[in-house]
């Protein structure tokens, strides 16, 4: 015998994404869209049920009228769905889980008490751990003992796993020790919004990270996946499948001259499906007034068909070239300026790069 289910997580329903000016609203829709399309990816892949790590929604504090309708998609779901509560949706007093707009039905279970929930039908022991509380010091693997030997077994916690990068004390640490000692069949984790390990790369780990379905922002590594996967009598498969409707893309672009316009010009034209995706150019190196003028109009240009663009030129400073002098009038009152600052000693190269920008524009004009 064996057993399929699809494992998400963080789908943060009710998440403002007020940093992405025009595209809030559209990507606050793609969170509940997202939740509609895993529960059709699991009936079509026949799942025997689909697993939420924790933050289905953004806080317990959302609006009901979105609890409605979250849970009323839960309700048109053919597979059952088992939830934990996340450290944003945690199963404290004033949990949205126990709020009276949250009605999935019964093929849908929250699961907020730390005990053991069996299924006897597919011989399968859940080990849920919700969090009570938005943080903690205490591991969420703790409550969680492995009962009787035979079946599958697959426990479910929120929390950081402390083989990553320094992160705080009190975000529900879980470490490698703790998770391969459970003795579990499979490990299904939240709070990570990118996809950790890849099961491409790490066929045989215990525990997975789904990652968000849907990217919340900039920075994240790998996220806007599922996984898929399937227990059999001591085998375990995993499967990685992208569902996300938004890209968020960062391009690093190091400008020196004419040629870094180009090169933009044609990253930007070779981005498939430019209309869901929102990209943050960042920029850096040393570039003249004109290139960087370059840069911004050929930018302004290609902005319309992408969802959304963000320019990040923190890490570029501009200085003046030839091209630049020789649009004014030798020793007149722009060049003078720009030679002026130029050589100006012991200032801050940032607000050296500024004052030549905005002289530069002003001179233009
Ligand atoms: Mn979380």
């Amino acid at each position: 015998m064996s057993i399929r289910f699809v494992h998400t997580a963080d789908l943060q329903i009710g998440m403002t994404a007020t940093g992405s000016g025009t595209m809030a609203s559209a990507l606050r829709a793609a969170r509940i869209q997202s939740l509609a399309r895993i529960l059709s990816l699991a009936r079509e892949r026949n799942a025997d049920f689909i697993i939420i790590a924790g933050d289905l929604f953004e806080g317990n504090d959302v609006s009901r009228e979105l609890v409605r309708r979250t849970a009323s998609v839960l309700q048109s779901s053919s597979v059952p769905v088992y939830i934990i509560a996340g450290n944003h949706d945690h199963a404290g007093p004033e949990s949205v889980y126990r709020s009276n707009e949250f009605n999935p039905g019964s093929h849908v279970e929250v699961l907020l008490e730390h005990s053991p929930y069996v299924l006897e039908s597919l011989d399968l022991t859940l080990y849920p751990s919700s969090c009570l509380e938005s943080r903690s010091e205490h591991s969420p693997l703790s409550c969680i003992r492995k009962e009787g030997a035979t079946g599958f077994h697959v426990a479910v916690a929120h929390g950081s796993w402390t083989g990553g990068p320094r992160l705080q004390a009190n975000d529900y640490p879980l470490s490698t020790e703790e998770l391969e000692g459970l003795g579990m069949d499979y490990v299904a984790l939240g709070h990570w919004h990118s996809t950790f390990p890849d099961p491409d790369d790490e066929p045989t780990s215990v525990f997975y990270y789904s990652g968000t379905p849907e990217p919340t922002g900039f920075g994240e590594r790998d996220s806007g996946n599922v996984l898929l996967v399937e227990l059999d009598q001591g085998s375990r498969k995993v499967e990685k499948i992208p569902v996300a409707r938004y890209k968020f893309l960062d391009l690093d672009v190091k400008v020196n001259d004419e040629t870094s316009v180009g090169y933009l010009a044609r990253t930007l034209e070779a981005l498939e499906s430019p209309d869901t995706t929102l990209v943050r150019i960042r920029l850096r190196g040393v570039a003249s007034l004109s290139v960087q003028e370059a840069i911004y109009e050929m930018i302004e240009t290609e902005e319309s068909r992408f969802a959304l663009v963000r320019i990040d030129d923190s890490a570029m400073l501009v200085s003046p070239g030839e091209t630049d002098f020789a649009q004014f009038a030798p020793g007149g009152i722009a060049s003078v300026t720009f030679r002026l600052l130029e050589q100006c000693d012991g200032i801050d190269p940032r607000l050296r790069s500024r004052a030549l920008d905005l002289a530069y524009r002003f001179f233009k004009a």
